[in-house]
């Protein structure tokens, strides 16, 4: 296991790459280009600006989140053809800088959803991240978007780009008439072009699951079970094909088994990392982010983490979405405290394991 950190950037990111290097364990951080509109080439000079500033904190920088897709390529429009091209670019531009691992995703419209970025956790004042589908219910797409970027202190959230809002109506009116199968056929199209090229240049490609784990607002979705992952493997059969298993968003819907998870498709070979948290169940698809530490929510973070040991062990694994603690205010779910506080426990997991071999 490589334990890493997201880092926005040094003109966007509270976090310093300094602060990141003195958390014990940091072997290096998963890269974000926060300023990238979905569909852009990400230029050789921007990308060796970002790693030459991550190398010279002491920290590496092998996976890179948030390379998005074009809505294009996921409504099958005539246009994803340059869009694919300039993924195609982008990703022999990272692989030129040592990058091992690319997260993305294929939802449509919405990266992630909460009706709630900073809901009190009564017992000890913190606040997270939280999600009530009675909420959703009264709002529409556009209500959802206007309140989430409202709610995110002014810093960026990947996914939710203001200049998005614009085209929001224009982009769910395509989606009206697209099913869960055409959104497969559209995902394979994109990967039999892509996947060659990361097998030639030795890039991954790790998919990162819907959430929450279940549709919103009718849109297909095609990426929140074990079954889902299955169709997607077979997409196109390829270890270059794989998956990033974010416990949290998995583990949003309770019927996900998540050791059970990473014990299916890390035996595959299809895991290339991992995004390691903890949710606590409130009700029927409402629910809150969690500390890491097991008890405080409703995921088993020790049989994760042995999974883990047992079938992908050599893959990168970051925190994810920490609480608000200890008076920290920056982007909902990425301060520091918390989320050093989990790669803390979560590297203690680990030396245990080892240590009872
Ligand atoms: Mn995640």
């Amino acid at each position: 296991m490589k334990m890493t950190f997201r880092w926005y950037g040094k003109d966007s990111d509270p976090v310093s790459l300094q602060m990141i290097k003195q958390i014990p364990g940091m072997s290096g951080i998963m890269g974000f280009l926060d300023y990238k509109p979905a569909g852009e080439v990400w230029t050789e000079d921007e990308i060796k600006d970002y790693i030459d500033g991550v190398h010279a904190a002491g920290l590496e920088c092998e996976v890179i989140e948030s390379v998005n897709v074009h809505e294009d390529i996921k409504m099958g429009l005539p246009s994803r053809e340059k869009y694919i091209e300039n993924y195609i670019t982008t990703i022999r531009n990272l692989a030129k800088y040592g990058v091992k691992v690319i997260v993305y995703n294929f939802m449509p419209v919405f990266d992630w959803l909460r009706t709630d970025l900073a809901r009190v956790i009564e017992e000890d004042g913190s606040n997270s991240l939280y999600y009530d589908e009675e909420e959703i219910k009264g709002m529409t797409p556009v209500d959802i978007v206007k309140k989430t970027i409202e709610d995110c202190n002014g810093f960026s959230l990947p996914g939710w780009e203001p200049e998005r809002l614009a085209e929001l109506e224009t982009t769910l009116k395509h989606y009206e008439n697209l099913t869960a199968d055409d959104l497969r056929v559209n995902y394979k199209y994109f990967l039999d072009k892509i996947i060659p090229v990361c097998e030639e240049v030795g890039i991954r490609m790790a998919c990162h699951p819907d959430d929450p784990a279940w549709p919103i607002f009718g849109l297909p979705r095609i990426a929140h079970s074990i079954e889902d992952f299955d169709k997607i493997v077979a997409l196109h059969d390829s270890p270059a094909n794989a998956f990033c298993l974010c416990s949290g968003s998995l583990g949003s819907n309770p019927a996900n088994d998540i050791p059970e998870a990473v014990r299916h498709f890390g035996k595959m070979d299809r895991i290339a990392c991992a995004h390691v948290r903890n949710v606590k169940y409130l009700g029927e698809r409402r629910f809150r982010e969690a500390a890491h530490l097991s008890s405080t929510g409703d995921l088993d973070l020790y049989e994760i983490m042995k999974a883990i040991d047992e079938t992908c062990p050599d893959i990168y694994v970051r925190p994810d979405h920490g609480r608000m603690i200890w008076g920290e205010t920056g982007r909902p779910g990425y301060g520091l405290y918390d989320r050093a506080l989990g790669a803390t426990y979560i590297n203690g997991l680990w030396e245990a394991i080892q240590k009872n071999k």
